[in-house]
């Protein structure tokens, strides 16, 4: 998915000033044909950029938007029946909130617009909340990114150098079949699971959705459910996953688990540190959220790309003294990101850098070899004694 980003800056050259506007189009339409692993076609409806083809996605498009972006969302609704969008989970205000009973739709035809600040960085979704079970399960959902500065989750926060967004759904083949007014939630029983909308051998044959890096990158995860299932993400081996913000806030203790629980409309945060086992799938499992059954697994394969061999711009960094005993100061040309590693390829740590001097701990590592990685090639080696 994240090759699908599409830079939304139309307006706005500098996002952190009150005084620019970034305008969306996007349109709403019903008369989506998405293809399945086995070859059928289903109905959908969704959400596409306003474009000649007025061509819908599912999912919807995936927007990035940066920390205090002033955002005009125009929804052009070409469908026979009311739509909204519903910015779930960010700090919008009632009247743009896309619940019709609150705020409003977009009637047949019509065009409306939603504005607000991209307050908070961290993972959101979208989706239309018209009889909200039927147009849910018609595919009207997509997610949003609020980014922080610098490549960080937030300012001060844990920084990255690669980013995949992962959300999963699932649909009724037969409700999708043939649509008819509305359903209770647990009249929904999923029969088609997916991840960025593919299932099966249509995930692990697209390239774009293999969760690829380097060891020593820091790789942003950002995972959400948009499903009727209840999904259980199970964490590849060597990914040393550490998990920051849940819900578009930061969790007041990072976790380091290697599965994550996912309720409809949950959203994570986490950061992958890749070392040398870094290998296999990432599993997401379905499970009924009536029976607590397991329906289904997708697996997400890795792309180990092995260590990077170009040169960086990091290129001037220094670490001394060299062997170290309790601390080693950096040298860095300008900010990054690094990780520490032992000399069998385990992650041990990842720190954050500003350019100059700075002094960091070494005293807790056992004596041995090590080396320094900040993802793009650049991998120091030094000796603890
Ligand atoms: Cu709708």
């Amino acid at each position: 998915m994240s090759k699908l980003y599409i830079s939304l800056l139309l307006t706005c050259a500098i996002p952190h000033l009150a005084l620019c506007q970034t305008n969306i189009y996007m349109i709403s339409a019903m008369d989506g044909e998405l293809l399945m692993e086995n070859g059928n076609t289903t109905n959908f409806w969704g959400y596409g950029w306003q474009t000649q083809s007025q061509e819908i996605e599912l999912p919807a498009p995936l927007l990035h938007f940066e920390e205090g972006e002033e955002v005009i969302m125009h929804m052009n609704n070409i469908s026979p029946e009311a739509h909204t969008i519903h910015l779930h989970g960010m700090d919008v205000n009632q009247a743009n909130d896309g619940v019709p009973q609150t705020s409003f739709q977009v009637m047949q035809n019509q065009s409306g617009e939603y504005s607000f600040t991209a307050t908070h960085p961290g993972t959101y979704l979208y989706h239309c909340h018209v009889t909200t079970t039927l147009h849910l399960t018609m595919g009207m959902y997509g997610m949003i990114v609020v980014d922080g500065p610098d490549n960080t989750f937030y300012a001060g926060g844990p920084g990255f150098n690669v980013e995949h967004e992962y959300l999963f759904s699932d649909l009724m083949v037969e409700v999708n079949d043939a649509p008819a007014l509305a359903y209770p939630f647990d009249d929904i029983y999923p029969d088609y699971f997916m991840v960025n909308g593919l299932q099966g051998t249509m995930i692990t044959d697209d390239l774009n959705q293999h969760l690829s890096a380097h060891i020593g990158d820091s790789v942003a995860v950002r995972l959400g459910s948009m499903a009727y299932s209840l999904i259980k993400v199970k964490f590849p081996e060597g990914s040393n996953p550490v998990t920051y913000m849940s819900d578009g806030r930061i969790l007041p203790n990072a976790l380091t688990v290697s599965e994550l629980e996912i309720y409809p409309g949950e959203r994570f945060t986490t950061v992958f540190h890749p070392d040398a086992s870094f290998s296999g799938n990432m599993e997401v499992e379905y499970y009924s959220m009536l029976t607590k059954e397991l329906i289904h697994t997708n697996l997400v394969p890795l792309q180990n790309m092995g260590v990077s061999v170009s040169e960086s711009q990091w290129s001037e960094l220094l670490i001394f003294p060299n062997p170290a005993s309790d601390v080693l100061h950096i040298q860095a040309p300008n900010q990054g990101n690094f990780a520490i590693f032992n000399a069998q390829g385990k992650w041990i740590s990842s720190h954050r850098v500003q350019a100059g001097v700075q002094t960091l701990s070494v005293s807790h590592l056992s004596p041995g070899i090590y080396f320094i990685s900040n993802g793009e090639g650049v991998n120091k080696t030094f000796v603890k004694w």
